[in-house]
């Protein structure tokens, strides 16, 4: 079984070598931080050093999680040293790890630990599983496999991947293994309830400003199927609102009874822009995403792409029409 062989050389990556970097992809979402943690706390376990960063600063809301803090936010403090063996979580391509790739050393052995369908495996060692809902439920796997006993503190962390990569267990992605999974971790003390509460039901003001003016620009084609909001720089300014308040702002043209795909296209600069995607289900939005240089998920995916607001709104629309 390939699932099996992939675990076991993803222990022997991680028990045969020491002083690891653990990285996720830029701009964390919750999965990402607690595959992050996850990976981490393993690693405690078995005894290794390791260091934990990411491009950016982990969102707030998720400060929570133990060991948080100890992840290093690289754009406020730099490293000056290089790593020979990384372990990469939730990216699902290479170029996902952002300016964290400056800590790798030349011929550094990558550990690329994921769940999009779209990865292509850019690791020495891959452990990849596209139908898992989350990266957590990957590292609830190895973390069985590998004979270590959870506790509340890593159970935590794994809820939280889970709970965030399938929107509350809603999405399409809510197999029966991720509620047994799920149902595992609550007997650890999880706090389920509460983890909802905070990461999926509480809106910071500037975050519902935010949603506010976004939503009062939403466009819909005539067709009715395709729905877009536009998320500025001056957006994000005058709602006092922060990169992680957009999350969640996709759901909104998505949700529009008879939309397909719903967008959200959000101004990185003057030269590029970077787009999110959901599809209702007949569209494969992963698809779209990749023949844009993104990835992602066939009902959630990404792509940064470069050029204005005004030239890839409409290329994007046109894409997304064609696999109507
Ligand atoms: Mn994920």
């Amino acid at each position: 079984m390939q699932y099996e062989r992939e675990l076991r050389q993803t222990q022997a990556f991680l028990t045969e070598h020491d002083d690891f970097l653990v990285v996720a992809h830029v701009q964390p979402d919750g999965d990402a931080v607690s595959s992050t943690l996850a990976v981490g706390w393993l690693l405690s376990c078995l005894g290794k050093k390791y260091v934990m960063v990411n491009e950016g600063p982990i969102p707030k809301r998720m400060a929570y999680l133990r060991q948080a803090e100890r992840i290093v936010d690289l754009s406020a403090e730099p490293l000056n040293r290089k790593f020979d063996y990384v372990i990469c979580v939730d990216c699902a391509d290479f170029k996902r790890v952002g300016t964290t790739k400056e800590l790798f050393a030349e011929g550094a052995k990558l550990l690329n630990i994921d769940h999009h369908p779209t990865n292509d495996g850019y690791g020495d060692i891959n452990l990849i599983v596209p139908h898992a809902a989350a990266t957590a439920e990957i590292l609830f796997d190895l973390i069985h496999f590998m004979g270590l006993e959870l506790n509340e503190t890593i159970a935590t962390a794994l809820y939280t991947g889970l709970l965030t990569d399938t929107g509350g267990f809603r999405y399409s992605n809510t197999s029966p293994k991720v509620m047994a999974a799920a149902s595992k971790l609550l007997e650890y003390g999880v706090d389920g309830p509460g983890l909802s509460e905070l990461l999926l039901e509480q809106m910071t003001l500037s975050q519902l400003r935010l949603l506010t003016r976004s939503l009062n620009g939403l466009q819909l084609t005539e067709d009715g199927k395709i729905s877009w909001v536009v998320v500025t720089d001056e957006d994000l300014k005058s709602a006092g609102a922060v990169h992680e308040d957009m999350e969640g702002i996709v759901n909104y043209p998505r949700n529009i009874q008879g939309v397909e795909v719903g967008l959200l296209f959000k101004v990185i600069d003057e030269q590029a822009v970077k787009v999110s995607m959901r599809s209702a289900g007949k569209v494969d939005v992963a698809k779209v995403a990749q023949s844009f240089g993104g990835g992602g998920h066939v009902r959630a995916a990404g792509a940064r792409v470069e050029g204005t607001l005004d030239t890839i709104v409409p290329r994007v629309v046109e894409q997304v029409r064609l696999q109507l």
